[in-house]
């Protein structure tokens, strides 16, 4: 076959074009790819939401691919077991209720279950700031490329409109600090001291509405609240972006 670089090219910029073009509104925006942004998008797209996830890096996978420094390896408790399963993730029992997965595996499960639950992925992507309106809810993104803003380049940018966000940004909860940066009454806390067993525990409390339109998950959720960290132990990032999947599909009745 002889090869044409026109159409290699055009047929690029066509598709993505295209794509962007129809999640210029849509469903659920969920901010940040580590594993409580994958697992939610997983879980929203299941249940036939559109939704698109926006990663400011070039891969997604968050915090996970390291897994604990740098020895690709994750912990997972018995309580998020379900969810190893459920992906397809496989694991071994290191001490009863402590499993351990690839960090190399979960990542690649997770993102090939959102993809397959149909979301659509926006990555060198960087959501700088957010819509709201008379409503006085969070109704879109403002999005421009993650390498504009690393060149500090003068670029605006452009706006994607959404019924729902999610803030699954990790330790900088970086949606919530934007939020907060407006003047409004939403107070980001900053996380607290490693303690893994409340850190993870007290999650799923955290994982809620912060703000109208706004659900925040993952290490984000913990940020908000001035709850403490958990280093590589993951269950409760599974766990936590399971929550607000159930969350917002209920907000929208679906
Ligand atoms: O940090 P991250 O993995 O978030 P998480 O899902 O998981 C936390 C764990 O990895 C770990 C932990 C142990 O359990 O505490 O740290 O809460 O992923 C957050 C993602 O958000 C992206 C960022 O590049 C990362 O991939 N991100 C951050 N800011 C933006 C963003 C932004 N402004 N726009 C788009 N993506």
């Amino acid at each position: 076959m002889d090869l044409d670089e026109v159409t290699i090219s055009r047929a690029i910029v066509q598709e993505q074009s295209r794509v962007l073009l129809e999640y210029m509104e849509m469903d659920v925006a969920i901010v940040g790819g580590g594993p409580s942004g994958l697992a939610c998008a997983a879980l929203l797209g299941e249940r036939g939401i559109k939704c698109a996830l926006i990663e400011k890096k070039l891969s997604i996978g968050g915090g996970m691919w390291g897994g604990g420094m740098m020895f690709p390896r994750i912990v997972v408790q018995e309580e998020a077991r379900r969810l190893l399963d459920r992906f397809g993730i496989a694991y071994r029992e290191h001490a009863p209720g402590y499993y351990v997965a690839s960090s190399v595996e979960a990542v690649s499960k997770l993102t090939a279950a959102a993809c397959s639950a149909g979301v659509e992925f926006f990555n060198l992507t960087t959501v700088e700031d957010v819509m709201v309106k008379g409503d006085g809810r969070v109704s879109g993104l403002v999005i421009n490329w993650t390498p504009v803003e690393m060149a500090g380049l003068h670029v605006d940018p452009f706006t994607l409109a959404c019924s729902y966000t999610i803030d699954a940004t990790g330790h900088d909860a970086v949606v919530a600090r934007l939020v907060e940066a407006k003047g409004t009454d939403l107070a980001v806390k900053g996380e607290g001291f490693m303690w893994a067993g409340r850190a993870e525990t007290n999650i799923i409390r955290h994982t809620r509405e912060i703000y109208p339109g706004l659900v925040v998950t993952g290490m984000a959720a913990n940020a908000v609240a001035g709850e403490n960290r958990m280093g590589p132990i993951f269950g409760g990032m599974l766990l936590s972006g399971e929550f607000a999947a159930g969350l917002v599909a209920e907000r929208l009745g679906r």
